[in-house]
């Protein structure tokens, strides 16, 4: 039996800015992903300090911040087989320099920090950020 799992997805401010975002939309589609929740915003810096809360003592935090509210970003909940892996397997390393031949970093990735999307890392977490900026799914 498939058993279906959901994760969390930001195409980040720099991708939306270069207008890639449809076209990692269509690779998301290729790949295989329903999308079962899309909205583009802008995230105020409240929201942008609460989402990556794990990240407040590093150093680039107050860049990533900056980054993240510096533009608007497309938010999705995705749903797969296997989803929270084949997501962060699609998007490639953290760092562009570092992600594989055909990963969405790799294409379009410009520094470890401007890195076209953001995925899920476990079930718990992808539990956490479904629940901030999706909370009526089910
Ligand atoms: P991930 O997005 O691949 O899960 P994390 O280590 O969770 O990577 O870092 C979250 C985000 O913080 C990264 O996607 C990137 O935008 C930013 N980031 C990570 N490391 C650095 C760094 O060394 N300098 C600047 N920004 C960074
Ligand atoms: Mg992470």
């Amino acid at each position: 039996m498939i058993t279906n799992e959901t994760t969390f997805a930001i195409i980040k401010p720099d991708a939306v800015q270069d207008n890639i975002a449809g076209f990692i939309i269509y690779l998301i589609e290729l790949n295989k992903f329903k999308i079962l929740e899309l909205k583009k915003v802008q995230l105020t810096r409240k929201e942008a300090e609460e989402f990556y809360d794990i990240h407040k003592d590093r150093p680039f935090f107050n860049e990533l911040v900056e980054y993240m509210i510096s533009g608007p970003v497309i938010l999705m909940a995705l749903e797969r087989e296997n989803a929270i892996n084949a997501w962060r397997e699609l998007m490639g390393a953290t760092d562009p320099k570092n992600a594989a031949m055909g990963t969405i970093r790799k294409m379009f990735g410009k520094s470890i920090g401007s890195n076209a999307t953001h995925g899920s890392d476990s079930p718990e977490t992808a539990k956490r950020e479904l629940g901030i900026f999706f909370p009526n799914l089910k």
